[in-house]
């Protein structure tokens, strides 16, 4: 019987990697506690009042995407982007690969009466063939419940080792349920899709895509937070919003440089004050 694996917040960290491999997705629960959740929820609120829903049935038009959750939120740059289990089933997705980083972040609004979206593979935005191995590992967070009436995820268990033409059949898709608080990750080959939102309360979320180094980002997140958005943010999460070399010649700035070297003028031209 496929399932989509549940793992408890204290799991066994070759149990997260097995199910990522074998399944392509799994659940965390209880990643983060729910006061974390509230707070970013809080933080995010005033941007996306703003924010037009979706114009199409892919992004929903019952549905509000709100970027640069990275700069808008503290709470999601200190307790989420860099979260060990990010962290943990990242190392073991990009095993391959030189560097990997964050791709995108931004804050989904479903609302009720949104049907569901169509399944697919979120590396179907690169518009190439499949890659032979996973180029992508997507997470999203819970901030409300994720409960089958609310549009929780639908999940494909297995269907990262499909075949470049096969489809997900009616009945082949599962809802990752999961408590506020919890993060469901999945990689890229893995087919998923919102799901319908038949209830009463809006279903919130915080979508964080990761990819190879060496791909573009999903958002220009250099463009959002150039050196001087950035310069007091932690060192490790400015190289992982692509202040960083991506393989061995490439992605570097000026007379090939590490991009990171930005930052550090940007802090030498600009000390702060004692
Ligand atoms: O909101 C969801 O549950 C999934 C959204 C999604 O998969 C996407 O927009 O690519
Ligand atoms: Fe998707």
């Amino acid at each position: 019987m496929t399932h989509i694996p549940r793992l408890a917040a204290d799991h066994n960290t070759d149990d997260l990697r097995t199910a990522l491999i074998e399944q392509g997705c799994c659940v965390v629960e209880h990643a983060v506690d729910v006061a974390v959740m509230d707070a970013l929820a809080n933080e995010m609120a005033p941007f996306a009042q703003y924010t037009p829903r979706g114009s199409n049935d892919f992004a929903g038009e019952g549905t509000r995407r709100t970027g640069m959750v990275v700069g808008r939120s503290s709470t999601f740059r200190t307790h989420l982007a860099r979260h060990p289990v990010i962290l943990t089933a990242g190392d073991h997705i990009f095993h391959h690969t030189p560097t990997w980083n964050l791709s995108f972040a931004h804050f989904f609004e479903l609302y009720p009466g949104e049907p569901g979206q169509p399944l697919h593979r979120d590396t179907w935005k690169y518009g190439a063939p499949p890659f032979p191995f996973e180029v992508d590992l997507n997470a999203l967070w819970a901030v409300t419940d994720f409960t089958e009436d609310n549009g929780a995820t639908r999940l494909v268990p297995g269907s990262n080792h499909w075949d470049a033409d096969r489809r997900p059949e009616p009945g082949e898709d599962l809802p990752a349920v999961m408590p506020k608080g919890s993060v469901l990750l999945y990689t890229g080959l893995a087919f998923h899709g919102g799901g319908a939102h038949t209830g009463k309360d809006t279903r919130l979320a915080v979508n964080a895509q990761h990819s190879a180094g060496w791909l573009n980002q999903t958002e220009r997140l250099l463009l959002e937070f150039p050196p001087e958005a950035v310069a007091d943010w932690d060192d490790e999460l400015i190289a992982f919003i692509g202040y960083q070399l991506a393989g061995p010649a490439l992605g570097h700035w000026r007379n090939a440089e590490d991009p990171f070297t930005a930052v550090e003028e940007y802090r030498k031209a600009n000390p702060k004050l004692p």
